[in-house]
């Protein structure tokens, strides 16, 4: 398999987290929605990552269901979100609010980089932040430990983990002031695996 996509991006590094904790091989091909708008748009029409190509017939686009068809190969007992149940809403929830985070925290990164001075509307980036602030506040009532769905890592983990790394990368000041322990602890227990400290982002 070749995940497409650099691991700068939170949503390429959950699927190459979940790889490497599934134990599927693949190879990266690294690389950039902004460098390479073709070399991405031969993946993914929309040119965007991450972009999975299964094999010469198939590629996958869309973290959520790359993640879903990952899990389909490793079956029930193994798989990240479990299969059913009040234990499959709970982790669902999680990575929901994981994934807002997420994708306020790029919109957060495109008003700081991609915005002509001009152009830069506070309330709106005041806005984006009090969103991911909320959703971590959420996460963090929510959470379990030692993971933040109890007893075992799941994607809620996955997701977070990538999420905050980027986020402590490209807007640290979100965090500021928040009181986040079983957040903070379950993403330490995270980073210390490989497949968290493999694919890390360079700062
Ligand atoms: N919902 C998508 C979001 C993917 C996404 O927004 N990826 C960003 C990189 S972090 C991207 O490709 N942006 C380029 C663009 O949308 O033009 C997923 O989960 O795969």
């Amino acid at each position: 398999m070749i995940l497409v996509g650099r691991y700068q991006s939170p949503f390429v590094r959950r699927v190459a987290i979940s790889l490497k904790l599934l134990g599927i091989p693949f190879e990266n091909k690294s690389i950039s929605t902004i460098n390479d708008r073709p070399g991405v748009t031969a993946h993914n029409p929309l040119g965007r990552v991450p972009a999975l190509v299964v094999d010469d017939s198939e590629t996958l686009i869309e973290s959520g269901f790359i993640l879903d068809y990952l899990d389909e190969i490793v079956g029930p007992e193994r798989a990240l979100v479990p299969a059913k149940g009040a234990a499959r809403r709970q982790v669902l929830r999680l990575v929901a609010l994981g994934l807002g985070v997420m994708e306020k925290t790029i919109a957060l990164y495109t008003e700081k980089t991609r915005r002509p001075p001009e152009a830069f509307h506070p309330p709106i980036f005041e806005q984006c932040r009090a969103q991911a602030r909320d959703g971590l506040v959420a996460l963090e009532t929510l959470a379990g430990s030692p993971w933040l769905a109890g007893d075992r890592l799941s994607q809620a983990d996955v997701t977070l983990a990538a999420g905050i790394s980027f986020m402590k990368i490209v807007a640290p000041e979100t965090l500021d002031g928040l009181a986040l322990p079983k957040i903070e602890a379950a993403l330490a227990r995270a980073e210390a695996l490989p497949a968290f400290a493999e694919t890390h982002p360079p700062a």
